[in-house]
């Protein structure tokens, strides 16, 4: 397999634990966002940082593996200023990741929800990743003591504080934004919905299967799980879905049959570009 593993290095003396919490934490980070560098500026500053978007803490054996998995479509710049604030961000949790950008490829309607269960099938390929984080585009995180690692028990929900609902959560059972999950608890709520085709309802259709098949939602203290979010416009292709609301309704039906069991989707490809794993996908349309 091309799995690297989870283990040591193959070569040089064993690395001692990484340390809890990382030596390297500073906290609040002030977040900026104008104007991001180009992919090759971040590349320089990145240097440990291999192609895929793959890192692993050079002098410590890391006790994380995570993915972070990114539905994607034209959002360039958004992009770019993630990778920019990630890496580092990630870096100094000394935590083993991967970026991947799961790419709706076509001019059909967005789904949020399906590019994510593409992302961690196709992530789980590459390696044993103990943490998928399902990550949006312009959401930045704004204190590196919101670690990106799993509950053993129960999926997170990580952005509980974005600057955009000042500072708290919209409504107790939100979900968007960045949450993670381990794969057994993925496996145990049946995945994600495939079936959301443009804006909305998706993420209250996963925080539904949580608490369905048996689980309930972790979240860090509101003080440290704080975003920013990159104001942006609604994108053309993802125009809110008016069906969202009886979808909803018929989550507790359809959770077992509509999920990671029920995925198709074709892959066009797979690079390793500097900075992040780019899969493009072909999810077909809303039927
Ligand atoms: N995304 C893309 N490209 C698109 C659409 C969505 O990459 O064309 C991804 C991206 O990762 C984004 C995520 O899907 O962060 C969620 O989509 P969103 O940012 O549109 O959703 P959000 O709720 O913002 O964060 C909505 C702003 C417009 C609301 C219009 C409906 N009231
Ligand atoms: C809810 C949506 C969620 C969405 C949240 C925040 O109403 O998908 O608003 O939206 N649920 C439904 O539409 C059923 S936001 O303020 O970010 O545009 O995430």
């Amino acid at each position: 397999p091309r799995n690297s593993g989870t283990g040591p290095p193959a070569t040089g003396p064993p690395l001692r634990d990484c340390q809890i919490p990382s030596p390297l934490l500073v906290g609040p980070v002030s977040v900026k966002l104008s104007s991001p560098l180009s992919l090759e500026e971040i590349k320089q500053r990145n240097p440990l940082v291999l192609p895929g978007g793959h890192y692993r803490p050079p002098d410590c054996e890391p006790r994380h593996h995570t993915a972070i998995v990114v539905p994607y479509r034209n959002r360039q710049i958004h992009l770019r200023a993630l990778l920019y604030h990630l890496h580092p961000f990630l870096q100094r949790q000394q935590i083993h990741y991967s970026i991947y950008i799961v790419q709706q490829w076509g001019n059909s309607t967005f789904n949020r929800a399906k590019l994510l269960n593409v992302g961690v099938r196709e992530a789980l390929r590459d390696e044993d990743w103990s943490c998928i984080f399902l990550h949006d585009v312009d959401l930045l995180p704004e204190n590196d003591h919101n670690t990106y690692t799993c509950h053993k028990q129960f999926p997170t929900h990580l952005s509980v504080a974005m600057d955009k609902f000042r500072y708290r959560l919209p409504y107790t059972q939100y979900f968007g934004g960045v949450s993670a999950v381990t794969p057994d608890q993925y496996m145990k709520m049946n995945g994600f919905p495939n079936q959301y085709w443009g804006w909305g309802g998706e993420d209250d259709d996963i925080a539904a299967r949580v608490r369905l098949s048996g689980m309930k939602i972790m979240r860090p203290p509101v003080a440290i799980g704080h975003y920013k979010m990159i104001k942006h416009k609604g994108d053309r292709g993802n125009e809110q879905n008016p069906r969202r609301f009886d979808l909803l309704k018929r989550t507790r039906l359809n959770w077992r049959s509509d999920g990671l069991n029920s995925l198709t989707y074709e892959l066009l490809s797979r690079e390793l570009e500097p900075l992040y794993t780019n899969l493009t996908v072909d999810i077909g349309e809303d039927p």
